[in-house]
């Protein structure tokens, strides 16, 4: 067997959602890396004329297009774009996401929903685009990116652990009702990552000391660290490729051993 082969993404294209910066940034890199093709997708201008030129800066011949990805007719012309442009999607990396930190008996049920909607209902439309595309090219793969808190809660992320809880479950979905149509969907659950999402949490205090909740979250970590957004390249490879053609409806914790440990004796 050909190790190389079995990885390589030669020939494929990849729309990572949500690639601007942060996770999917670093997971568009790892994609291209083995030879992918590369979409992605943001909401403002400014942000995609930065990402391209990030992205150029790489190495990176990647295309970027304004959508929204709660936004059905959006994404449907999306996709037609990218078809149009690259070929049809053979891997769909649901990253877009956001977070809003509110104890959830002061939590409007607007924001709630709209949590809910970029972070649940995203994912769903974006598969539910390319899914037939998919089907006619005989294989697929569709990579959800996942949380801590698919499994965990904690206080003030409500709606963020709802809607990553539910991903989890769209995740097994997807894999139950279109395996036997040869995709494969499975998710991504990174640890506590450094990206802008976190940034709140990693912010020095007044006296220069680490953040409370920074000190918190090493202490959680058998690594003993933050995950960096690299650490998803790998994994990404991984389940974007042949290497993981038997491997569906799973979630793959890359969490520096966060949810294996009982956390630090007192
Ligand atoms: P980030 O730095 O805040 O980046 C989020 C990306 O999603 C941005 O590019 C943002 O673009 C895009 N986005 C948000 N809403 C969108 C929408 N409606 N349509 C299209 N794009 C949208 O976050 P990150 O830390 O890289 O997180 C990426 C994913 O990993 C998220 O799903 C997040 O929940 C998940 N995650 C993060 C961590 C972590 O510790 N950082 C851990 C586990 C899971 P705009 O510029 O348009 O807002
Ligand atoms: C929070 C964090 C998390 C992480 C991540 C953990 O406030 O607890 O933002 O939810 O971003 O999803 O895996």
């Amino acid at each position: 067997m050909d190790m190389r082969k079995l990885f390589s993404l030669e020939g494929k294209t990849a729309l990572v959602t949500g690639g601007a910066y942060g996770i999917g940034f670093a997971i568009a890199q790892a994609l291209a890396g083995a030879g992918a093709k590369i979409a992605f997708n943001c909401r403002s201008q400014s942000n995609l004329d930065k990402a391209l030129a990030d992205y150029k800066a790489q190495g990176i011949d990647a295309r970027g297009y304004i959508a929204d990805v709660t936004d059905e007719a959006q994404v449907k012309e999306l996709i037609s774009k990218i078809e149009a442009d690259l070929g049809g999607v053979d891997i769909l990396v649901n990253n877009a996401g956001v977070i809003k930190r509110i104890p959830m008996t002061e939590m409007s049920a607007e924001d709630f929903r709209q949590v809910v909607d970029i972070d649940l209902v995203g994912p769903f439309i974006c598969a539910k685009a390319v899914i037939p595309g998919m089907i006619q090219k005989g294989q697929g793969k569709i990579i959800n990116i996942c949380s801590m808190m698919s499994e965990l809660g904690r206080e003030t992320v409500s709606a963020y652990a709802a809607a990553k809880g539910g991903l989890k479950m769209l995740t097994r979905n997807i894999c139950s009702e279109y395996g036997g149509a040869n995709i494969q969907c499975n998710g991504i659950g990174p640890g506590y990552i450094a990206t802008p999402q976190t940034a709140p949490l990693r912010e020095r205090q007044a006296d220069g000391s680490r953040h409370p909740f920074d000190q918190f979250i090493v202490s959680k970590t058998p690594a003993g660290r933050w995950g960096d957004p690299e650490d998803l390249m790998g994994p990404a490879v991984f389940l974007a490729s042949g290497a993981s053609d038997f491997v569906n409806g799973h979630i793959l914790y890359v969490d520096g051993g966060i949810l294996a440990y009982i956390g630090k004796q007192p």
